[in-house]
């Protein structure tokens, strides 16, 4: 690979692609909860891009990836105040698909300084997922690894196979590496466990499994994943693990000197080791670096600073 001395590429390297939601968050910090029906000063009042696959987005742009967002909007001001703020982070929405119907998801959020407490009122979700179908007019040689947030899984399952068949057609250093992150704990989500060749599954979905570790859910969960996979488990204040083909890895924690903001610190993590992976680095070295770089994100607020 031409790699100049400073570390930057001397060709430009293709794009990651994250699949899946995003939103706005309005979050209103308070430092104690408002009783109902008076008026409450807050502490800070904030307009923010949200969804899952959307901050991943965040993150990879501000570690310096070429990276995509697919995922559905709304025309309308919420959707104004995202692609600007999109566009603001150089990350690519060439590809967002518009939908005539719904509204852009928004969430109303709640923070209670004192107790860290966080109370969310969501916008009631009546816009269309992404579809194959959109998915089928993506020109795939734009893209080295595609990342999906586990939502419509059986739409989600038909594009990967599309991913599938397009590396059986062309050379092994064309193909495309593909991740997907299962967060909630709902029946048709599990389908994802047997695509992607990175699975990402939340301490939520290892506990309904009945796992109470990351390490015990890496390895009870293994053989859900197809042959050759990584499954990743990330456990807050411990860390996180891993298995694949060659075993089982583990990295602790990097906690900030103060933790001041944890919302995101998952899409954080996903981020960060999709990064490092996507640059060659192995497994082992990928989990520190996400740890590291998720850790960082807990000790500020939002994303910036945390490269
Ligand atoms: N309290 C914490 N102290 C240190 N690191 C943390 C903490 N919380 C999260 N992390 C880091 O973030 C990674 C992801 O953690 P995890 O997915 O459990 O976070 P989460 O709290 O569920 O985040 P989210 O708000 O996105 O759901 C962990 O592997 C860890 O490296
Ligand atoms: C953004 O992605 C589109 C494909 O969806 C591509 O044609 C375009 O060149 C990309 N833009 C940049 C600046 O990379
Ligand atoms: C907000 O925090 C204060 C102080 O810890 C606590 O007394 C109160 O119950 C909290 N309110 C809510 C709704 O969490
Ligand atoms: C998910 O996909 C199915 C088709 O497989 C479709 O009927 C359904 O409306 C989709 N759900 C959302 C939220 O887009
Ligand atoms: C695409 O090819 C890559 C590289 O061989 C492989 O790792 C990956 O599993 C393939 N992806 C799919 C969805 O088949
Ligand atoms: C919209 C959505 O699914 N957001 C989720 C993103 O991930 C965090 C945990 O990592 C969830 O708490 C959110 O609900």
């Amino acid at each position: 690979m031409p790699y100049r001395t400073d570390g930057r590429m001397t060709t430009k390297k293709k794009q990651i692609l994250c699949v899946g939601l995003v939103c706005l968050d309005v979050i209103n910090v308070v430092d104690k909860f408002p009783v109902e029906d008076t008026d409450t000063r807050c502490l800070s009042q904030i307009w923010q891009r949200g969804g899952n696959a959307s901050n991943s987005c965040t993150v990879l742009a501000l570690l310096g990836a070429p990276c995509g967002f697919l995922g559905s909007l709304a025309p309308g001001h919420v959707s104004d105040f995202i692609t600007d703020d999109f566009e603001s982070r150089d990350i690519n929405i060439s590809n967002i698909v518009w939908q005539q119907a719904g509204i852009t998801p928004s969430a109303c959020c709640i923070v209670n300084l004192s107790s860290g407490s966080r109370t969310v009122i969501v916008s009631d979700m009546n816009l269309c997922d992404v579809t194959s179908n959109d998915f089928r007019k993506i020109d795939l040689s734009l893209y080295q690894w595609i990342h999906w947030e586990g939502r419509n899984a059986s739409e989600q399952v038909a594009m990967i196979q599309q991913v599938e068949q397009y590396n059986a057609t062309v050379s092994a250093e064309l193909r495309i590496t593909t991740s997907v992150e299962i967060e909630k704990t709902r029946e048709e989500l599990y389908q994802l466990f047997g695509h992607g060749d990175f699975v990402f599954i939340s301490k939520d979905v290892a506990r309904h499994f009945g796992f109470n570790s990351a390490s015990e859910a890496v390895k009870g969960l293994y053989n859900r994943v197809k042959p050759g996979a990584y499954l990743i488990c990330a456990w807050a204040e411990q860390g996180a693990d891993a298995m694949g083909p060659d075993g089982v890895f583990h990295s602790n924690a990097f906690p900030p000197e103060k933790l001041v903001d944890t919302l995101g610190a998952g899409d954080t993590f996903i981020a960060a080791v999709l990064f490092s992976l996507y640059n060659g680095k192995c497994i082992q070295e990928s989990l520190i670096f996400g740890c590291q770089i998720a850790g960082r994100k807990c000790g500020i607020q939002g994303y910036d600073g945390i490269v």
